[in-house]
């Protein structure tokens, strides 16, 4: 990186870190962003006397209250919720809801961060927002949930509505929550409209939103290996979690051809050599999403596969790697192996799943890389596109949805390959990304003033 670049991210990052003190993830992924960013801003000026960036890293508001609620034996527990309204210069604030019990500040600061380019990218109006709590919605009865997300949302209400900030899922939070959610959202609010999404069918949600974020990561990888060649035809894929994002992605990859060998949660791996199936993959979202039970399940429905307490996949040698279930789930020992096995393309599904090490080691070997700001971006897409049609009041076949997301993906990847393809030809996804992100919202930004 030029000097002036280098000073400006080392100078930047050394004030966000003293005012923001211990979010090691937000630091991580601004430090990503400004990294890509500051040799463009060197030729913009007006952007960097304007502090353009400088209001980027700054939440336009957070919001942080507390989650009472009884459990089923009428024990009493307190919950943090949280709701970082990130950037809202292109759009009202857009991002989903994370029930998890690793949910603190720094996390909910990144992923908002994250979403505000990733939103940008989608070419739809949307800010970028982020919200959950530090509930553990595992082993919980349905009746827990629900109380839990009714306490939730009556302090979140507030904040929220159609035009000013539009929750959806993210990890722990799918069909089920978003229905809780949504029930209490309009009993206090007394209004029907699109202020959710990921909502059922019947109730307002768009065909093919459960599905987009995994179909998306793998229509974005479709492009990306195009531009080697390549196809996931004859392909062998690992795929992490087993989660909504995991489900589809595997999904969509066995359909396009794939042999995907793996899934995992965060008690371990299962490794079937024969790869998914059709039936096998119904077997999945019977366990996981009827069930609730867990991926080592799979093993003792299917003696052929393995299962890898305590392990990630990453061992495991194939062509195309998905990451599809939480932040820094793949580090530089990791993508070592992966490249050593003869990966050849990492597509992420999750949120930044991996670490700066990782990424460095993909593209110093000049593998294929996309970061989940590009490549998970068709789940927020239709989310979007589930928020056009509340607005006219009308619902499109799964075929118009689809359509679009295609489409959706293929811009942002023509996107990428415009701001990140390097003189000798190999496309920085990261830094394609993170400038295409920035330059609208910045821009919108520039237009509203000093806001
Ligand atoms: P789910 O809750 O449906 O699934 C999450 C999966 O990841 C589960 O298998 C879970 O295992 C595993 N997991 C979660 N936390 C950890 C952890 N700390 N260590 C290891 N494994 C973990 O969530 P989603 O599939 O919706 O989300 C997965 C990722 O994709 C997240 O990074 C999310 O931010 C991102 N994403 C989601 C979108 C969406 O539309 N849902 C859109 C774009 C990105 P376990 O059951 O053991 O917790
Ligand atoms: O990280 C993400 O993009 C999501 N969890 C989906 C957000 C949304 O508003 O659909």
């Amino acid at each position: 990186m030029e000097k002036f670049a280098q000073k400006y991210v080392e100078s930047f990052m050394a004030d966000l870190i003293a005012k923001n003190p211990g979010e090691l993830e937000f630091h991580q992924a601004v430090r990503e962003v400004l990294t890509s960013v500051a040799p463009y801003l060197q030729a913009y000026p007006h952007l960097l006397d304007n502090k353009i960036m400088e209001r980027m890293a700054e939440p336009e508001r957070v919001i942080i209250f507390r989650v009472p609620w009884t459990d089923d034996s009428g024990e009493v527990h307190i919950n943090r919720g949280f709701r970082v309204q990130m950037n809202s210069a292109i759009g009202p604030y857009k991002g989903g809801i994370r029930f998890h019990p690793s949910v603190n500040l720094s996390i909910m600061k990144f992923l908002a961060f994250e979403q505000t380019f990733k939103n940008s990218l989608t070419t739809l109006p949307m800010g970028g927002g982020k919200g959950g709590s530090d509930f553990n919605p595992r082993g919980k009865s349905d009746a827990e949930v629900m109380r839990f997300c009714q306490s939730f949302m009556t302090e979140l209400q507030k904040y929220i509505g159609a035009d000013t900030d539009v929750p959806a899922g993210d990890i722990g939070v799918g069909g089920r929550e978003v229905g809780f959610l949504f029930g209490q959202y309009k009993r206090l609010r007394d209004e029907f409209t699109g202020t959710l999404t990921g909502k059922g069918l019947a109730w307002g949600g768009s065909l093919l939103r459960p599905e987009a974020t995994g179909y998306g990561a793998c229509y974005f990888a479709q492009e990306m290996l195009a531009t080697r060649g390549k196809s996931f035809e004859g392909a062998t894929v690992v795929i992490s979690g087993a989660g909504n994002v995991a489900q589809y992605a595997a999904q969509k990859a066995l359909r396009l051809g794939a042999k995907v060998v793996t899934l995992s949660d965060s008690d371990g791996f299962v490794y079937d050599p024969d790869g998914l199936d059709e039936e096998k993959m119904a077997y999945v979202f019977h366990l996981k999403n009827v069930l609730r039970g867990r991926i080592k399940e799979y093993a003792v429905k299917y003696p052929g596969a393995q299962y890898f307490p305590g392990e990630k996949p990453w061992k495991i040698a194939c062509d195309i790697a998905m990451p599809c279930a939480t932040q820094n789930e793949l580090d530089g020992d990791a993508a070592r192996a992966l490249v050593a096995g003869g990966c050849y393309c990492v597509t992420e599904g999750a949120n930044m799943p991996s670490t700066p090490e990782a990424i460095e080691v993909f593209q110093r070997a000049r593998i294929l890389y996309s970061p989940g700001k590009a490549s998970n971006a068709g789940g927020v897409a239709t989310s979007g596109l589930e928020m056009s049609q509340n607005s006219i009041r009308q619902k499109w076949t799964a075929e118009e949805v689809d359509a679009q997301l295609h489409r959706i993906m293929s811009d942002i990847h023509a996107a990428c390959l415009r701001y990140g393809t390097e003189e000798d030809g190999y496309v920085n996804y990261v830094k394609g990304a993170n400038i295409a992100g920035f330059i609208k919202v910045a821009n919108a930004m520039m237009d509203q003033g000093l806001v």
